[in-house]
């Protein structure tokens, strides 16, 4: 849903720059006078179907599960995060047939519509500016165009006459709704194998130098690194320089089986950080190694490293591609590099898995944090 004010000298004019805009299928919202004499109309218009960004969304993990009353659609199952497979990806069907998530779209476009057409018909016409003003305001930080309107509609579901026009009352309900969908965690905080996967310079060898400083000296306890990435020259160089700073072992596996020896050679130490080569999820070769890793211990864990500078479709094909392996937590580096953080938790509810920690520099061993709540709650609607 699409929803936009013009401005015309007559109420005609108006209509005239809405069906040049919007087409034949806008739906009117509003018409008043302005106090400058102007008319202005409010109209809205449905997504637009080809729209790839609405589609990767719809695989159903923007809906808006629980809360009061029956919601548009539903988020992932709770149950999953954690634990289960992520979302698969939009399958088409055969020629002729809609695609399941084709289907989804359809579903909540009717939803969406019906949603409008209640709004309408309880006089609560005025709350369309207060919606389109708070989608402005989440889109501008980046929160995806669809988790916004998702969440802003079960707000305005749950708000009675009085408060539906009350931004304090909405925004907090917003708030609530989001935290349900985020969770935190660090996998470092027991003992045992965690490997680090993700696309080429993310960060995942600096974030797993910064994590061995942190663990190795500040906490005392014991590591080893392992890296498996043997495909760039001097990958293991980098990583065997900071195992060497920090003081604890660093060794190179370059096959799984090698991986599985040099698991075994450590089994002493509290954690083993296992270091992977950059992988595009676009590509089912080196997708398929992953596979390879994770079948040498089922107890090793899996840390999703994704820079927060990188586009939403590309952030959410990686989490798609990498779901392959049983993905624990997610890390996110390189907030130093910009000021808008919505993609954070664009990612975090699409994957449903809890975050871990948030990078923001290249110093090793400062530029790192362990993720809190309040944090990413701050991401969604900064102070
Ligand atoms: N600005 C910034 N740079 C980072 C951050 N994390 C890593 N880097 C830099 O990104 C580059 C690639 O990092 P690297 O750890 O080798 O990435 P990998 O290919 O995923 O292992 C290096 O120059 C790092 O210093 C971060 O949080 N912020
Ligand atoms: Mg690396």
């Amino acid at each position: 849903m699409h929803i936009k004010k013009f401005t015309g000298a007559t109420v005609k004019e108006a209509m005239r720059m809405i069906k040049a805009e919007l087409g034949e299928d806008a739906l009117i919202l509003s018409t008043k006078r302005a106090a400058t004499g102007l008319y202005e109309v409010v109209a809205a218009i449905d997504y637009d179907l080809s729209s790839p960004m609405d589609l990767n969304i719809s695989d159903g993990t923007f809906g808006s599960g629980g809360g009061r009353g029956p919601l548009p659609s539903s988020m992932p199952d709770r149950k999953t995060a954690g634990g289960g497979s992520l979302p698969p990806s939009a399958a088409s069907g055969a020629r002729g047939e809609l695609s399941p998530a084709i289907e989804k779209e359809l579903k909540e476009l009717k939803e969406l519509k019906e949603f409008w057409r209640a709004l309408i018909s309880q006089s609560k016409i005025p709350a369309t500016e207060i919606f389109t003003r708070l989608e402005e305001e989440f889109t501008n930080n980046g929160i995806d165009r669809r988790l916004t309107q998702k969440v802003l509609m079960s707000a305005f579901k749950s708000a009675t006459a009085e408060n539906a026009s009350d931004i304090g009352y909405l925004k907090s309900y917003m708030k609530n709704r989001v935290s349900e969908r985020i969770s935190v965690k660090d996998p470092l905080a027991s003992k045992g194998v965690v490997a680090f996967v993700g696309p080429a310079g993310v960060g995942k060898t600096t974030t797993i130098a910064k994590l061995a400083a942190m663990q190795a000296i500040k906490r005392k306890r014991k590591i080893a690194l392992l890296t498996m990435d043997t495909y760039r020259i001097a990958a293991s160089e980098q990583l065997k320089v900071y195992g060497k700073i920090i003081g604890v072992p660093v060794e190179v596996a370059k096959t799984p089986g090698e991986l599985a020896s040099c698991i075994g050679v450590h089994r002493d130490k509290d954690l083993i950080l296992i270091d992977t080569a950059g992988r595009s999820a676009r590509d089912p070769e080196q997708m398929k190694q992953l596979d390879e890793i994770a079948s040498i211990s089922p107890e090793m864990r899996f840390n999703l490293v994704l820079s927060s500078q990188t586009r939403d479709d590309s952030l959410y094909e990686s989490v798609r591609g990498f779901a392959r392996v049983p993905i624990d937590s997610l890390t996110f580096t390189r907030l130093d590099e910009g000021s808008v953080y919505g993609p954070i938790i664009n990612t975090t509810v699409l994957a449903a898995r809890p975050v871990a920690f948030l990078t923001s520099g290249q110093s090793v061993p400062e530029d790192i944090e362990i993720a809190t709540k309040e944090r990413l709650l701050n991401f969604f609607m900064p102070n």
